[in-house]
């Protein structure tokens, strides 16, 4: 069991692509956890489609021993995050699993959308945030600018930020030495009745559900009994351990540690990202809050492709829903795809992310029908529902009033491009609601959109209209009335079937 107070649990945040998994890299090589043989760029990226597509989906933790310039010897727990804005649950689990933040912030690009994002999720969660510039090696760089960014946009204090490249490493043992005098030691009590909070879970084949902890109070040991809280049920603790960065096995945990647990829990449901692990007997009588349930907002249809794989779908659904409890899922049947599921997602990026792994994961061969945004309906009888698939619409003579969910939008931007920006948000309905200028050159507009009008093709717009130099972040705020109507598109089998005509 690691001493306590050299603890420094912290998660790297980040707008997408600021380097934060390049700094992990870093700071697995200069702590001697990653030799000169095994390194590879974000090492953390674990999944082919994250290294596809150099973009972090899933937060990974890694146990880094480390010993100080004063001799002192540390543990270190980091979890690198993913920075879209699609994967932002990962982030608000991995803050809760933390008492600390590096906020990387690209010093050739400055404050963007999902900067000031994350970092509100990081104070949200009381973390003391350290300021780090990233990419200083770049001629572009400048720190100073972006430093009276952060500081006029986000109100961070950023006379101790701390300069760095993540790919030279320039600047990482500073960083390491601020780690260990900046950020706190975890709180709480080694005698105390266990509390451990499951902050991530996946399917293993030969483990069943295997789950991440974070130990917040008392000690939990290899065999012992353990209950899981909501599951309501016991379990034996068969095999802990941690990610260091490859899995190895660890005996004991005490108060502020992170590893896994291995307790042949094949009951899917039971490993519920958010419950709290306690003992079987004399366990702790309150569970740590677990997380706000996110509601997906995008939806489609998943059907398999071959009708016999329905199970099988099922089956990929359950395990890939225990890695990411972010999407949802119920079965549906539509006429032309026959038996599949309704399924709910974060975003775009994320429906895409969700499908390719079940393509990847699990083999499947899938048709996805058109995302869609949920309506609320009113029916003329004063009824309301909320409707996530266009063939669930009443008749037109039954809706009173129909309902589309707004978004409120921040956009950063550059001022040079401003204008095409409001252009953009003008031809999508957008209400504007603010404008001003974060600093002399980078503009922050705010409007209220439609959403059924961003799930499309919005952001692509966005990238063009502003070569690729926009961020924006998006929150749905209500529903408002909205001149919709159902548009039915019949081919002509359907045409023959619903009216009868004869060829
Ligand atoms: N020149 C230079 N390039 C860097 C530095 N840090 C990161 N990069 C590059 O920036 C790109 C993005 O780096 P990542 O580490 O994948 O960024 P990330 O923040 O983890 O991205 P997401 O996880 O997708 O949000 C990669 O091409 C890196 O090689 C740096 O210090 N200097
Ligand atoms: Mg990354």
């Amino acid at each position: 069991m690691a001493k306590q107070e050299n603890i420094r649990n912290f998660s790297i945040i980040a707008h997408i692509d600021h380097g934060k998994s390049t700094l992990a890299d870093r700071i697995l090589e200069y702590t001697g956890l990653v030799s000169e043989r095994e390194k590879r760029d974000q090492y953390l990226d674990r999944m082919d489609l994250e290294r596809e597509r150099g973009i972090t989906i899933k937060a990974q933790t890694v146990r880094i021993p480390y010993k100080a310039a004063d001799g002192k010897e540390y543990l270190l727990n980091l979890i690198d995050t993913p920075g879209h804005v699609d994967f932002n649950y990962e982030v608000s689990r991995s803050l809760a699993a933390c008492e600390g933040s590096l906020l990387v912030v690209d010093a050739t690009q400055g404050v963007e959308a999902q900067t000031l994002a994350n970092v509100y999720l990081a104070l949200d969660h009381h973390h003391e945030v350290v300021p780090v510039l990233n990419k200083v090696d770049l001629a572009s760089a400048d720190v100073d600018r972006v430093k009276e960014e952060i500081e006029e946009g986000i109100g961070l204090d950023c006379e101790q930020a701390m300069p760095v490249s993540a790919k030279t490493g320039v600047g990482v043992p500073e960083l390491l030495q601020a780690i260990v005098e900046r950020l706190p030691c975890p709180e709480g009590d080694p005698n105390a009745p266990l509390k451990a909070l499951i902050f991530d879970s996946w399917y293993d084949p030969y483990q069943g559900a295997v789950v991440l902890f974070r130990v917040f109070d008392g000690k939990i040991r290899t065999g012992d009994r353990i209950r899981l809280f909501a599951a309501d049920r016991e379990y034996e603790a068969l095999r802990l351990g941690a990610f260091s960065p490859e899995p190895v096995d660890i005996e004991e945990f005490g108060p502020g540690e992170v590893g896994f647990l291995c307790a042949g829990i094949k009951e899917l449901a039971d490993a519920k990202v958010g419950d709290t692990i306690t003992h079987a007997e004399g366990g702790a009588a309150e569970a740590v809050p677990g997380f706000k349930e996110v509601k997906p907002m995008v939806f489609c249809g998943l059907y398999p492709s071959e009708s016999s794989d329905y199970d099988q779908l099922k089956f990929a659904l359950d395990k890939l829903h225990l890695n990411d409890a972010s999407f949802s899922y119920e079965a549906e049947t539509s006429q032309a795809l026959g038996f599949g599921f309704r399924c709910g997602f974060l975003g775009l990026l994320h429906m895409e992310i969700v499908q390719e792994r079940l393509e990847r994961e699990f083999q499947m061969d899938l048709i996805a029908t058109a995302p869609s945004v949920v309506y609320k309906v009113e029916h003329t009888d004063g009824k309301t529902e909320d409707v996530d698939n266009p063939s669930k619409l009443p008749d037109q003579g039954k809706i009173a009033a129909l309902f589309e969910p707004y978004v409120r939008m921040e956009i950063y931007v550059p001022g040079e491009f401003v204008g095409g920006v409001l252009k953009l948000c003008e031809e999508k309905r957008g209400i504007q609601k603010d404008m001003h200028y974060l600093t002399a050159r980078r503009v922050v507009v705010t409007y209220e959109l439609p959403f059924a009008e961003i799930v499309y093709d919005f952001f692509d717009k966005l990238k063009s209209c502003t070569r690729g130099y926009a961020s924006m972040d998006y929150e749905i705020i209500d529903y408002r009335t909205s001149d919709l109507v159902r548009l039915d598109i019949m081919i002509r089998a359907a045409i023959e079937k619903t009216y009868g005509i004869m060829r």
